[in-house]
């Protein structure tokens, strides 16, 4: 059976241009703003920081922060957009200087904690099942500086303490093997899997799976994609592209590869991904050089690629695909491929 996509980016993939090396280059769009552009590039939900949703979240109550949160809900709803997930964003306060769970100082992880705990508030007045944690400083510089069996533990220890405050909630974490930092605890899918087992409830610990994170950790996306759904946890996607081993680009999907975009593509369309009510998540940056009026167009484009590499996998000859697997003629299955793509 053919799967229907839904689609879904976060207000951070419209941005400003800014990056380690120069200013903005074009203006912020408020987040009202940006909300109307969804429907009209194709898009029926939305993905948020904690603070995407409550800007200034540690200045306000805990019921200031469900209350700022409930208004988004009722923008959502006006536009007739969905929240997909939320994600605490653990790495731009002061106290996450040097990680947030796995930071040396207790005060510190206690912070990450309740930061967490306050994204959850957050994703119950949104109506959004799930949270997404993204462990960027959860990690080294140099491995000298924690203790990597500790912060496992402390990893487990938090992700407890979310999965207490709210019986409901899931959890997919999207593991990254470098950037920021130089080494993190969870790079990979199968680590972000086998984290899940040690805590209280691994039934609600998943896998949100970014193509340009796993390129950087030397993988295969779509293979990624395969062992999260053999064990029946590939619940988001980012899906991008990245050229080579270099910071996380983030591009337009199947801007740099488009076989392995075809391949990303074809293994959710197989295993009918979006089946439980799952998202196809878009997590691309324009480029830097795209003027202010035309900045929307990575998102556009990558869906657009998205859906015609949905229709070339289902026009895909399988049985004959099939066959020359049969015959071990991978040589041949090689060039059907091509050809299949270039036509
Ligand atoms: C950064 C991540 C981030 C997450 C959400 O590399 O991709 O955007 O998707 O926290
Ligand atoms: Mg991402």
């Amino acid at each position: 059976m053919a799967g229907e996509f839904r689609f879904t980016f976060g207000p951070w993939n419209i941005h400003e241009g800014a990056d380690p090396f120069g200013p903005k280059v074009r203006e912020s769009i408020e987040f009202g703003k940006k909300l109307k552009l969804y429907k009209e590039l194709g898009f029926d939900g939305v993905q948020f920081h904690d603070d995407d949703a409550v800007p200034d979240m540690n200045k306000l109550s805990n019921e200031q922060i469900v209350k700022a949160a409930k208004a988004v809900k009722a923008k959502l709803d006006e536009h007739g957009l969905i929240a997909e997930f939320v994600a605490p964003r653990l790495w731009e306060d002061p106290r996450t200087i040097d990680g947030g769970y796995t930071n040396n100082d207790p005060a510190c992880r206690q912070y990450a904690i309740d930061r967490s705990l306050r994204a959850v508030d957050i994703a119950n007045a949104l109506g959004a099942k799930l949270m997404v944690l993204w462990l960027a400083r959860e990690g080294t510089y140099i491995r000298e500086a924690k203790d990597s069996k500790v912060a496992v533990d402390r990893i487990v220890e938090a992700i407890n303490a979310i999965l207490v405050h709210d019986p409901d909630i899931k959890i997919a974490i999207e593991p990254k093997p470098n950037e920021p930092m130089d080494q993190t605890y969870i790079p990979t899918t199968g680590h972000a899997l086998a984290l899940g087992m040690l805590t209280s409830d691994p039934s609600r610990i998943g896998v949100n799976i970014e193509s340009a994170h796993v390129i950087l950790a030397g993988l295969d996306p779509s293979d990624e994609m395969g062992f999260a759904l053999a064990h029946n946890k590939l619940w988001s996607v980012h899906l991008n592209d990245q050229n080579g081993l270099k910071f996380d680009e983030d591009k337009s999907f199947g801007s740099v590869d488009l076989r392995r975009a075809f391949n990303q593509v074809r293994i959710l369309d197989k295993y009918d991904y979006g089946k439980d009510g799952h998202w196809v998540g878009l997590d691309v940056k324009t480029m830097r050089t795209q003027k202010e009026d035309a900045a929307t167009k990575h998102l556009r484009n990558s869906r657009e690629i998205f859906l015609k590499l949905l229709d070339l996998s289902r026009r895909l000859n399988h049985s004959k695909v099939n066959e020359l697997i049969k015959a071990r003629d991978y040589e041949e299955l090689d060039l059907l491929i091509m050809k299949h793509i270039l036509a």
